[in-house]
């Protein structure tokens, strides 16, 4: 398998049958894949949705948690369960363009590209998006690039793809999928930027308000800033196995 795409939802019902579409026609022919939806703890149909789906589906896996445990937790059993060592993400409410993730693979494996390469991640340049959030987004990039370095635009963006093994040696916690960047180059990954396509939200609505974001923000900003700090890379000078 080549690829395995994760997608996080949580209440949107009327988002799966469109994107579930949409992927499959930007990736058949191109790939062998999986589509992987975690529904967290939704309360509408979304998972009745995936369940009918799953059916006449077989590259579709659907996994449904207990209860919600949020978007870094959805990711996480995404990528665990996924079969593939290269992970693509992105959004379940059709903001992210399916027909972008070729690009992704394309970077991620061009010949050019740096040899340490373990994400590559979307920049969303035009953002269809309210302009409250288009501000409050473009504020808290700009603290988070100053102080964190990660010279990444967008942290944000749902669209991002890495290897599976490099994702699960991260440190795990709740909002750490905005952070993936620093978390990937604190071990000694690099990381590029690819400009996306965005879309307006045509369904459903956004599980996000400023405030949360700006506290819970703040907070683990703080937190990253700590595990830069204490971070120490081993470099491995000689390995020896004598049964070969
Ligand atoms: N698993 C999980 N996914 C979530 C949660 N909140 C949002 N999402 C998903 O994360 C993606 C982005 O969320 P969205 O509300 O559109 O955020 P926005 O695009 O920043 O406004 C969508 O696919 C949501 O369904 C959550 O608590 N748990
Ligand atoms: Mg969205």
């Amino acid at each position: 398998m080549d690829l395995s795409v994760v997608v996080p939802v949580k209440n949107e019902e009327e988002n799966i049958d469109p994107l579930v579409d949409e992927l499959c026609s930007a990736l058949d022919g191109l790939y062998q894949y999986e589509i992987v939806y975690v529904d967290d703890g939704s309360s509408d149909e979304t998972w009745e949705r995936l369940v009918a789906l799953s059916k006449g589906l077989s590259q579709l896996t659907i996994i449904r948690h207990r209860g919600s445990y949020g978007q870094s937790n959805a990711i996480l059993t995404g990528v665990k369960a996924a079969r593939s060592s290269l992970i693509v993400t992105l959004d379940g409410d059709g903001q992210n363009d399916p027909a972008d993730i070729p690009t992704l693979v394309e970077v991620f494996k061009a010949p050019n590209s740096p040899p340490d390469l373990q994400l590559v991640v979307g920049h969303r340049r035009k953002r269809m998006d309210s302009w409250v959030k288009r501000v409050s987004a473009r504020v808290a990039n700009g603290v988070r690039g100053y102080l964190l370095k990660d010279g990444t635009p967008d942290t944000g963006c749902g669209l991002k793809l890495f290897p599976r093994e490099i994702f699960l040696g991260l440190p795990f916690f709740n909002h750490m999928h905005r952070f993936l960047p620093a978390l990937i180059q604190r071990s000694g990954g690099a990381v590029v930027s690819v400009e996306v396509n965005h879309r307006p939200r045509k369904h459903g609505r956004s599980h996000y308000g400023i405030w949360d974001r700006l506290w819970v923000g703040l907070v683990d900003l703080c937190g990253v800033m700590w595990l830069q700090r204490r971070s120490k890379v081993a470099e491995i000078e000689e390995v020896i196995n004598f049964e070969n």
